[in-house]
């Protein structure tokens, strides 16, 4: 069965981004519930954010999972990435996701690598940027599966990484360079970007998408934009895909409504 997910941002510093619920972890949980998600997916300041043990208390009293959490306040607040031109940065980078897999994995959770995977920056040789990228997924995607979870690699569209952008790529890259613990993320928005057909791609990567993040053509929650869902629900379906569908898409027009129309769109589109 396919799963309903909505996401919550939980670092102040960050003021905008597209995450439907923001800051009060608690308060976000119980909306969630109330409309019948199935799981939340975490966007926090590092990996000791959030006490392991209080976090679980919440998960069990509001009966959601933890999806998935992601790592890209690695990015935004420290401006690490795994292909940064300097090895102590990449060093940081990976302890940086490192603690974060570990963290995810105290709740059987994957994470999530979007933009830590940064960018070739100009002037330097492009297949010097995939082979640091190769050797991070690599490592970090060893430390998931030791800790029996998963690890999600994101494709994102061209305005944010030069380095990936297709779940074809992303595949093409994984296999190449024999990075066999690592999956991929489907994110609709970036996809909308950058696919020929969304659909026919989710098709042909089956056996990649371990995730996959819910948002329109303009990035608001699933119904306020012009992406048609239907071929989309239909090939996720079609897939037997059996995890979460994850609501990251800006809080349009108020967390709580992006919270209500996520899951009117997911009960329509999946009727479960
Ligand atoms: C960024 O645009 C994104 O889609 C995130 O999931 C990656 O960190
Ligand atoms: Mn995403």
């Amino acid at each position: 069965m396919i799963k309903s997910c909505a996401t919550i941002a939980l670092v102040p510093t960050i003021k905008s981004g597209p995450w439907i619920y923001w800051n009060d972890l608690e308060k976000s949980m119980a909306h969630a519930s109330s409309l019948g998600f199935d799981a939340i997916e975490l966007f926090t300041a590092s990996s000791d954010a959030l006490d392991v043990a209080t976090t679980k208390t919440l998960l069990e009293k509001y009966q959601l999972q933890l999806a998935a959490v992601g790592t890209g306040a690695g990015k935004v607040l420290h401006g690490l990435t795994l292909t940064d031109v300097d090895e102590a940065v990449r060093k940081k980078a990976i302890l940086f996701i490192e603690n974060m897999i570990s963290f995810g994995a105290s709740f059987n959770a994957p994470a999530i690598i979007g933009s830590m995977q940064g960018n070739v920056p100009v002037g330097l040789d492009r297949e010097k940027s995939l082979q640091w990228l190769a050797e991070g997924l690599n490592y970090l995607g060893k430390h998931a599966a030791s800790l029996g979870v998963q690890l999600i690699y994101e494709p994102l569209n061209r305005y944010e990484t030069n380095l990936i952008n297709t779940l074809s790529d992303g595949a093409q890259f994984l296999k190449t360079n024999q990075i066999n613990q690592v999956g991929l993320l489907a994110d609709l928005f970036h996809m909308n970007i950058e696919e020929v057909d969304i659909a026919a791609s989710i098709r042909a990567h089956a056996d990649f998408i371990l995730h996959v993040h819910f948002a329109d053509s303009n990035r608001r929650p699933v119904g306020y934009g012009h992406t048609n869902f239907n071929e989309i629900a239909k090939a996720l379906q079609e897939i037997n895909y059996q995890a979460y569908v994850s609501a990251e898409a800006f809080p349009w027009p108020s967390p709580q409504e992006a919270a209500s129309k996520t899951i009117d769109s997911f009960k329509q589109l999946f009727k479960n």
